[in-house]
């Protein structure tokens, strides 16, 4: 359960990073120097605009009239006259950089991450003092704390500064070390040619945010100096660090009024609690409060095959997925960086979770709502983290008000829509500049449909009736509003989606290469999900009877998915080829992982065709996309093959890769690896691999579905599967040896098995009841524990 390493980073991608939600930080200094990049997660470019753009709606007949006419080059063409502006850029703090006056030459280096604590730590020798540095984003606390100890007496001198890529002064502010900040009123994305491409509003009138970051100590002894270059200890044995920041954010309108307190006096009430406590008293608060949620989920695979002390790095080269202990690790690390970034009342993770250094990071960091932020919350509900979906959650709340008003203006339907992209201001319009984005990711209206999975699949999960009808319900069903007023007839009765794209590929024709067509088989399954999962929602609350009717007519008709002429699952409503037969999307499977429109019982040439696609695609390609792909084997039953990904995964890339798009892995602080750095792959893997060993879409609960045949032995709990139920399994010589599903609801428990099962509850044998060969179903009391064991095994 630790990253660990025998030498210092040398640049930020072997940094290790830690983060209470809000606050993050990267450690990735030396000896002599440690520097910590510090990132706020509300710190973005930009302020509320709308960006919609009211002549979509005119553009809108004439590129539905070109596609008709099967004239996709030109129907590319003119869809860029409905772009909107691009979004906005998620920006660095800066950088905390404590210089040691040791100098640089030491022995016995060790830093490490604790992910069973969330604690850092650094260790090396000068001469014969050791030092420590202990280092942790506190939740509770809302400040990042660094403890710093010398093994002898008064050894510690340690200078201690402030600095930001952004615009800023430094200051003193009594014992304190500030540094205040704006933030530019626009940010091109890194992606743009520009000769501007920073622009900050008018000094002390500009629009962009202000922001404050606050350093403090306490030292046990020795001497403390503040002055204008910083915090000076001197002869110190032992002393923490304190930092704290706030923005002056004002939620992604801006209503007046809304915010009582400024960055200033935020970031000040943090440090005035966080400095008045015992070092012991914040750590173990930070600690149990991580516990509380990292210790709810149990993995063994195996036995680890690398020697104790060898350094992360090395693992990753020398083993990748064959050491069962790494993928334990890379599983846990994505639950790990999931806690540290988002958490209820933050920001949800955007494309690099909190953790960005650079002005112009790569695709802004902002949120991309064609795969990336939907896969990075992938693991949330399953692996036992539903608290920290409530970001997501939230944000998807506010788009749903922006896309209202993008829905209208640009295309005068109900309901609401998101695009391609979105940012701290809830952008739903789609992106491009007004022209110069390609198509192919910049038109794409289904950003709402899609993200309103994640609000059944919350329910779904918990079961929690009043979140259904308060909030999840309403904002699903004026998703669906929108797609109802978005189809359209395709000429023979069927409704499919015009303009549409299967996100960031392209087909060729005879006339050559276009993105825009009719009916994606993305498009359809999304809107297929929406609707399923709509009139499933309405059936529970008993509401909406005519809604639900209405829904269910139109599903009917949406346009059929087809197979293509490699029998494959097409991708677009025509049999065209592919652009790129190896592409790293993998959008028209999306009906087998994460929906559930394709599955083997319901739609068995469909699915079979899917597995067909994804063969085709390969297993080679960026990071977020061998994790996709990782679940999308586990869906196809193939742990083999979702192992076999997660070993490609496993491939050390190194800092300063150039972007690519067909060898992703991690870096050797195991972050994801498109290249460049995007933390989706991280979470995708956990995610596929909790997908590997349960799975729930279904109408029931599956045990095992995809083990590996070599994970043999091994056990894992704290899992959750759709309906309420939490599920710890033990397996041996790959097979399940024996489960306990827990019922968090008392809702009757469905069981796949191919073998015939025994359920025992305290140590009665019940009397279950067969549904037909492979399922069986028993019913359940809300908080019983229900033991399962393959007959004839006892
Ligand atoms: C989509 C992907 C890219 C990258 C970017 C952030 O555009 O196709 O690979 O992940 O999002």
């Amino acid at each position: 359960m630790k990253l660990q390493y025998d030498r210092p980073a040398s640049v930020w991608t072997e940094g290790l990073p830690m983060g209470n939600g809000r606050l993050g930080g990267m450690i990735f200094g030396g000896v002599e120097q440690e520097k910590i990049g510090l990132n706020e997660d509300t710190l973005w470019s930009g302020y509320p605009t709308d960006g919609n753009n009211p002549g979509a709606k005119e553009v809108l007949p004439k590129v539905r009239k070109l596609i008709q006419e099967r004239r996709y080059q030109e129907a590319d063409t003119l869809t860029r006259e409905m772009q909107g502006p691009y979004t906005q850029s998620y920006l660095p703090f800066g950088d905390l950089l404590l210089r040691f006056e040791h100098g640089g030459i030491h022995h016995s280096y060790k830093r490490t991450l604790d992910i069973e604590q969330a604690l850092h730590s650094v260790e090396y020798q000068v001469g014969n003092v050791t030092y420590k540095r202990e280092m942790f984003a506190s939740n509770p606390h809302q400040v990042i704390v660094l403890r710093l100890t010398a093994s002898v007496q008064g050894k510690l001198h340690v200078h201690a500064a402030l600095d930001s890529p952004l615009r800023h002064t430094l200051q003193v502010k009594e014992d304190r070390f500030v540094l205040s900040g704006t933030a530019p009123e626009h940010v091109d994305p890194s992606y743009v040619a520009s000769d501007n491409p920073i622009r900050y509003g008018e000094p002390g009138a500009g629009k962009g945010m202000v922001f404050e970051g606050q350093l403090a100590v306490t030292a046990e002894d020795g001497q403390v100096i503040v002055d204008s270059q910083g915090i000076h200890l001197l002869g110190a044995t032992a002393a923490t660090f304190y930092f704290s920041a706030a923005t002056s954010f004002n939620g992604y309108d801006n209503v007046p009024g809304k915010r009582e307190k400024g960055a200033s006096v935020i970031a000040g009430s943090f440090l005035n609690i966080a400095t008045a406590q015992p070092y012991t008293s914040l750590r173990d608060a930070h600690i149990s409060d991580y516990r509380s949620l990292f210790d709810r989920v149990k993995l063994k695979l195996g036995t680890p095959l690398a020697p104790d002390g060898m350094s992360t790095s090395q693992r990753i080269t020398t083993y990748a997925a064959e050491d069962p202990g790494l993928v334990e690790l890379l599983f846990h690390y994505g639950r790990y960086l999931l806690i540290s970034s988002s958490r209820p009342g933050t920001q949800a993770a955007n494309l690099q979770g909190i953790w960005n250094a650079l002005t112009r990071p790569p695709w802004s960091s902002n949120y991309t709502l064609n795969i990336n932020t939907e896969m990075n919350y992938w693991p949330a509900e399953v692996c036992n983290l539903a608290e920290c979906h409530m970001p997501l959650l939230d944000m998807i709340g506010n788009l749903a008000e922006k896309g209202a008003e993008t829905a209208q203006v640009n295309y005068g339907t109900r309901g609401w829509t998101a695009h391609h992209n979105s940012d701290l201001w809830a952008h739903t319009a789609p992106v491009g500049n007004y022209g110069g984005g390609d198509p192919s990711w910049a038109y794409w209206p289904m950003g709402g449909v899609w993200l309103t999975q994640h609000l059944w699949e919350h329910y779904a999960f918990s079961g929690n009736e009043t979140y259904l009808r308060t909030t999840a319900y309403p904002l699903m069903k004026e998703a669906a509003l929108f797609a109802l007023d978005w189809l359209i007839d395709d000429g023979s009765g069927n409704l499919t989606t015009a303009p549409s794209t299967s996100p960031e590929h392209k087909f060729r024709t005879a006339e050559g290469i276009a993105a825009v067509s009719s009916g994606s088989t993305m498009d359809i399954s999304l809107i297929w999900e929406l609707f399923t999962n709509c009139m499933e929602a309405a059936e529970r609350l008993e509401t909406d009877m005519e809604f639900r009717k209405e829904l269910e007519s139109v599903r009917e008709r949406l346009q059929p998915l087809q197979v293509g002429k490699y029998g494959q699952l097409q991708e677009w409503s025509e049999d065209f080829e592919d652009e790129d037969t190896y592409h790293r999307h993998t959008s028209h499977l999306v009906g087998v992982y994460p929906g559930r429109q394709l599955s083997e019982e319901e739609t068995p040439e469909w699915f079979a065709a899917a597995r067909t696609s994804l063969e085709r695609r390969g297993d080679e390609s960026t990071g977020w996309s061998l994790g996709w792909r990782v679940a999308l084997w586990s869906r196809f039953r193939d742990g083999n093959r979702s192992l076999r990904l997660l070993s490609n995964m496993l491939r050390l890339v190194k800092d300063g890769d150039t972007e690519q798009y067909n060898h992703g892995g991690v870096y050797a602080n195991l972050l994801g690896a498109h290249p460049p750095f995007q933390i989706d792959g991280n979470f995708a893997a956990s995610a596929g691999i909790a997908e590997m060993l349960v799975q729930s879409h279904l109408s029931y609960l599956e045990l095992l579905p995809a083990l590996p045949d070599s994970w043999q032995k091994g056990c894992v709990s704290g899992l959750r599967a759709r309906g309420g139920f939490e599920v710890s399994i033990r397996w041996d010589r790959g097979q399940l040896a024996e489960a306990q599903i827990t019922s968090m609801l008392g809702t009757d428990c469905v069981l796949r098995s191919d073998v015939p099962l025994i359920v025992t509850s305290n140590g009665t044998q019940l009397d279950t009841i067969r549904i037909n060969a492979s399922t069986l179903r028993f019913p359940t009391s809300a908080g019983q524990t229900y033991s399962i064991a393959v007959e004839g095994d006892q």
